[in-house]
């Protein structure tokens, strides 16, 4: 994949765990957000009552067959094995996470997003290899408990203006009232976790944003 390729695989990435799914079955969950139009998938098995095991292997298993199904790029959060074991299209790494340099060595032909919170991080970030940032948080979070503090989309501004040409996406908060000042501050797309996982129909709620997104284009 190239990188405007990539870029617009950012256009609407949901990211995901089945602790996200307010009991719902993140299979369905999926389903109804790759008909909605999602372009890329995160597998986010992590925090309180994330599978483990087997059955965390068992559902990467099948959510990765279904994104192969319909065409949408499968990344994984963090874990680099899993990442193998599930032949992922790619990784998302945090700064506490082994380098970007690292995974690309070890992961070859994989993409590698790394979180970016400043312009150094984006730099370095830039520096070791990544194929993409994810910025965030843009807005308040109850899905990540150890997020750090709200930025707003001028971090992003802050990164285009310092030079970031890399295909970026915003995260944190993000709903269809608020992706429109994200993509406008210079980003590709947008992360979100809740606005589609614990919406009444994530079909709908993705169709709605990817309209929202598609609307705007990008510093209209
Ligand atoms: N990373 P929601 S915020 C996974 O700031 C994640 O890097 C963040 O969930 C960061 O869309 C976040 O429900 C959670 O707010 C985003």
């Amino acid at each position: 994949m190239n990188s405007e390729q990539l870029r617009q695989a950012l256009r609407l990435y949901l990211v995901m765990g089945s602790s996200n799914c307010a009991g719902a079955d993140p299979y369905a969950v999926l389903e109804a957000a790759i008909e909605g139009g999602i372009t890329m998938f995160q597998f986010r098995e992590k925090g309180a009552g994330a599978l483990q095991g087997q059955a965390r292997l068992e559902l990467g298993a099948r959510l990765r067959r279904l994104c192969a199904q319909r065409g949408v790029p499968f990344i994984v959060n963090d874990d680099e094995r899993l990442a193998l074991e599930l032949e992922a299209d790619g990784i998302h790494i945090g700064q506490e996470d082994a380098p970007a340099a690292a995974m690309r060595r070890r992961l070859p032909g994989m993409i590698v997003g790394v979180s970016a919170h400043d312009l150094l991080e984006a730099e370095s970030a830039l520096a070791a290899g990544a194929d993409y940032l994810g910025v965030g948080p843009q807005y308040a979070t109850r899905t990540k408990l150890d997020a750090r503090e709200v930025q707003g989309p001028a971090v992003i501004a802050r990164m285009r203006a310092g030079g970031i040409r890399l295909p970026l996406v915003g995260i944190g908060g993000i709903d269809a009232a608020n992706a429109p000042a994200v993509i406008r501050a210079g980003a590709d797309g947008v992360a979100v976790v809740s606005a589609i996982s614990q919406a009444r129909s994530p079909k709908q709620a993705a169709a709605e944003l990817l309209n929202t997104i598609k609307s705007i284009g990008r510093n209209s």
